[in-house]
This record gives structure tokens, sequence and C-alpha cells, in this order.
């Protein structure tokens, strides 16, 4: 009897020490964007020296990034694998969704759960923020973190983004940024989970992807005699220096900048604007545009009347033809057709298009013109040429003035109403609106402090307090809008220095508007892990705007 009642209290006194080490004593990390449930427990593992296993049903991106994980690991620890029997095991499971993770840490084991390969590398990119700053190079930047503990508390995380779609836009026609700076711009996006790069890869002031089938386009149409000094509002002085030879991007090049961006769970989205912010090509080809030209690559900023002629058979052909080789070259499901900004002040003067309005039998009704009209064809000529290669168009919001495309995805750049439109017409849209978004924007109210730039201003707060879902929308309208993206535009900004000021720390901001559901945001509690994450910009050599306000 005595010994049952002694073997009981044994017993007793094992659950109660059990539970005592899974009792949750925290449920926040310094993690951006912040997971969705955090539980921390008492007690810490040390990975340094641990084993490595993953199920090799998982493709090589999971393996690659597991890999890689380990090797810095070891180099920055000194430590080998295997030596210390403690294990990192990354397991599939099927039942988590394509993104979802789930990180389980005890005293011998770090167990990452995902359903593929996102999943596993958001985990290693959550592990990552909570380890010593060497386990983003193994060590190699020469910088120290000084803390040097391989530890991670015992803790459970279960983490999915709100949105599929997370994107960051950058163009490349305005100021050029080379194969190893886009690189870079990849490694950013990738710490924050975000999975989309739309890549603006063309546009008045400079063509930037070479088209095998017309070579001028890169020849000529890369190069602008002259740019713009200063602001566009203050100036009409230029700097007598040509832009662009050699500034573009041969299909070989874009090949290993997609194959770069998927190891990190990144599609491109490439954009050719059309039919607006076109000079460019018109340069190289003005028996495209509606007066025949001559036109020449910009060199100043703004909205040129000068777009292409959506009358001449031979225009869409051009056209065609263009996204013939863009389709092949990127293997995403979408492709960007631009549609924004484009004046309607040739076409009412072109016989082509005047004949293919009356063609069409296109008319002026009480909400649009005819011309309207006309870039509806344009844009749905476009779709169908897209759908048929099992491609998607996304056009910016100017797609819903007319008719729009019948499959297209809208992206809401004037405010959010045409996203908010396209949603209540059953249509996919994507907020990007140049209100919180817009990344060209100042940080700063001192703007003599600051480097020239658009305008605006849009402090880290402000892009954090957005929020995609309107207030009156039905869950059939919210289960349109896939996603929120940051863009990036370059008129004003030169230097790689200078993108990442842009950039920095606000791509924080915008992940955890991407990541975290609603009531999971919080400011305060943003910007009291926003120093861990300056931290990882400091070691890595990011250079991110300091205390703004
Ligand atoms: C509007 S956003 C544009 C760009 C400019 C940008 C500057 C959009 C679809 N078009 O051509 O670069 O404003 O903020």
């Amino acid at each position: 009897m005595k010994k049952v009642s002694a073997f009981v209290s044994i017993l007793g006194l094992a659950i109660l020490a059990s539970s005592c080490c899974k009792s949750v004593i925290d449920t926040q990390l310094n993690v951006i964007p912040q997971p969705s449930s955090v539980e921390v427990y008492e007690g810490r593992i040390n990975i340094a020296g641990a084993d490595f296993s993953i199920d090799n049903s998982f493709d090589s991106i999971a393996v690659n990034a597991l890999r890689k994980f380990e090797s810095n690991l070891v180099s920055a620890s000194g430590i080998a694998t295997g030596e210390s029997g403690n294990r990192i095991i990354v397991k599939k499971s099927e039942s988590l969704a394509s993104e979802e993770y789930n990180i389980s840490v005890n005293h011998s084991s770090v167990t990452i759960k995902a359903s593929s390969a996102k999943g596993v590398l958001y985990a290693l990119e959550t592990l990552k923020q909570l380890l010593p700053l060497e386990i983003y190079d193994g060590g190699k930047s020469g910088c120290e973190d000084n803390s040097n503990e391989w530890t991670l508390p015992y803790m459970s995380i279960k983490d999915e983004p709100r949105f599929s779609y997370r994107g960051m836009h950058l163009d490349v026609s305005r100021h050029f940024f080379d194969v190893s700076e886009v690189k870079k711009y990849l490694d950013i996006m990738a710490i924050h989970k975000m999975n989309i790069f739309h890549w603006h890869l063309t546009d008045d002031q400079g063509w930037r992807i070479e088209i095998k089938k017309y070579p001028k386009l890169t020849e000529y149409g890369a190069i602008r005699k002259h740019t713009l000094i200063g602001h566009l509002n203050e100036s009409c002085e230029y700097d007598n220096t040509p832009y662009g030879e050699g500034c573009y991007y041969s299909q070989e090049q874009i090949k290993e900048v997609i194959e770069y961006a998927a190891a990190k769970g990144i599609e491109i989205i490439p954009e050719i604007d059309m039919p607006g912010h076109m000079l460019a090509a018109l340069a190289c080809y003005p028996e495209l545009g509606c007066t025949g030209g001559p036109y020449e690559v910009w060199g100043r900023w703004g909205v040129a009347d000068d777009v292409i002629c959506a009358g001449k058979e031979s225009s869409m052909e051009f056209l065609e033809d263009i996204l013939a080789e863009v389709v092949e070259l990127f293997p995403c499901r979408y492709v960007h057709i631009g549609g924004d900004e484009c004046p309607k002040v040739r076409w009412q003067e072109c016989p082509h298009c005047q004949a293919k309005i009356a063609e069409l039998g296109l008319k002026d009704d009480e909400n649009h013109q005819a011309e309207h009209y006309l870039q509806s064809y344009v844009t749905n000529r476009m779709e169908k040429f897209l759908n048929e290669r099992g491609k998607s168009l996304i056009g910016w919001d100017e797609i819903l003035e007319g008719e729009l495309a019948p499959n297209a995805t809208v992206m809401s750049w004037r405010g959010v109403s045409g996203g908010e439109k396209a949603a209540e017409m059953g249509h996919d849209a994507i907020m990007v609106p140049s209100s919180h978004l817009y990344f060209d924007h100042c940080q700063a109210k001192d703007r003599e402090n600051e480097p020239l730039s658009i305008g605006g201003y849009l402090p880290i707060d402000k892009v954090y307090s957005f929020e995609p879902y309107g207030e009156a929308m039905s869950e059939e309208e919210k289960s349109h809008i896939i996603g929120v993206q940051a863009n990036l535009w370059t008129e004003y900004i030169h230097t790689p220095e200078h993108l990442e000021y842009m950039l920095l720390p606000r791509m924080s901001a915008v992940s955890e508007v991407q990541w975290c559901r609603k009531d999971e945001r919080d400011f305060d509690g943003f910007m009291s892990r926003m120093p861990s994450m300056i931290k990882i910009y400091e070691y890595l050599g990011y250079n991110y705007a300091k205390d703004k306000k």
C-alpha cells in the first residue's frame, strides 16, 4: 500500500514537473512579421552542433534552404553537425496550407512542419530572427553579434499569412538597378516573408528587357540623351548626360534572377506598361505611334501624351510579339500590362484610332469616352492573348475605365476604390494605394534634410495603419482582395543606397499588413520588435532611414 502511494505521489510530481515546464511564459517573440500564434515555455535548447534531417518528399528549394541554414550555423558556431546530439527535423505535414508552418522546440529537438517549401522557408526565416546575426551569412560579414548564443527557447509557433499575394514592386526604367542589386532586393524581401516581386521593366524613360524580335528596344530604347535635374515641378533643366547604355537585362539574366527568386519562395511578375508609358518603344519604332514621331526616350518625368496607336494592327501585333517572349520567359501565372496614365489626346485625332472606334462601334456614354473603350479593346485583346497561353492579366486600376477585361486582376493604386469596385464585380484585386504604400514618398516632414523625392509624406505608422478590407465589404468581396503590395518608383532614386533608404524600415511595416490579421496588428508592439529587425539591417549592411518623424 505504502509502495503504491509513494508511486502515485512520484507520478504526481512528475506530471506536475512536466506541466510546469509547459507553462507559457510569453506569447510574443521578436519576429517581424509577427507569427499568428506563439507560446514560449521555460528553458532553452542549444542548436549548435545539431543534426539536420528533412523528409525526402520536399523539393530542392526546401532542401537547399535547410542546407544553407546548416552551413551558416556550422561556420558561425564553429561546431560540426551532429556533435551535440540535438536535432533539427523538417517534416512534411500535408494538413497544413501551402504557406503555413509550425515550429515546436523542446529540450532535444526543433521540429518544423510544413506542406511545401514555402512553409519551410518561412520557418527558417523565423528561426533566423531568433538566433545570432551570423546565421544570415555564416559570419562572413565580419561584424560580430555579441550574444553568440546558439539557443532557442522551448516554444510552439503556428503561423500562416493572411494574404497569399505579398508583393514589392520596383521600377527599373527611370533608374536601372543591375542583377546584383535586384538580387539584394529579393534577399530583403525574403527576410520579410514576401512572395511576389513586381518588376516594372518598361516605361517612357527606358526599356530594360531584351526582346529578341525587337533588338532596338534595348539598343536604343534603353538610352535617354539626358535627364531632368531636380524636381519635375521646379526644373526645366537637363543634365546633358546620356543615361542607360547597356542598362537592361538579357533574357539569360532574367532567367538567373527568376531562379534566384524561386529559391527564396518569390515569384516574379513582369510588367510591360502599355498602351501609355511607351515612349522608349516608340522612339525605336515611331511608325507604331499615332503621329509617326519622331519620338525620344523621355528625359523627364510625368505623363506623356504620346502613346502607342491602338488603331494600327501592326502596333497590336508588336505588343503581342513582346508578350509572347515575356510569357515564355517568366513562369509566373501573372503578366502585368500596366494600363495606367494613358492620355487619349492622340487617339482623338488619329485616323487609325478613329477608324478602329467606328469598326468596333464604340461610343461615348455618360461614364466614358469612346477612347476609353478603345483602351479596353487593347486590354481585352492582350488578356485573350495571355489567357490562351495560360496566363492571367493584371493591370493598374485605369483598366476599370471603359469595360473591364473578363478575367483581369486590378491593382488599385489611386486609393482603394478601384480594388473595391473590382471585388464588387467579382474580380481579384491587389491593394497598393499611393496614400499608404508608395515608398517613393518622403519619410520625414523635414524635407530639407531628406534626399530629393517625389514628395508626399508617408511615415512608417501610416504604412502600418493600412487595412485592405473596406468596412462595407461582404465576405465574398473580401475573398477577392488577394493581397497587398508596396511600390517603389525610381524617378528620384539613382543609387542602391537611396533605394534601401526608401525601402527600410517601411518594408517591415508593410510585411505585417500583408502577413498578420487586422486584430493581430498593434503598432506599439511592432515598434517594440523593430530594434531586432534594425540589427539585422545593420548586420547585413542595408541602408535604412533612422528615427524619422
Ligand atoms: C504614378 S502608379 C505612376 C508612375 C509614377 C508614380 C510616381 C502608376 C500606375 N503610375 O508612372 O512613377 O506615379 O509616384
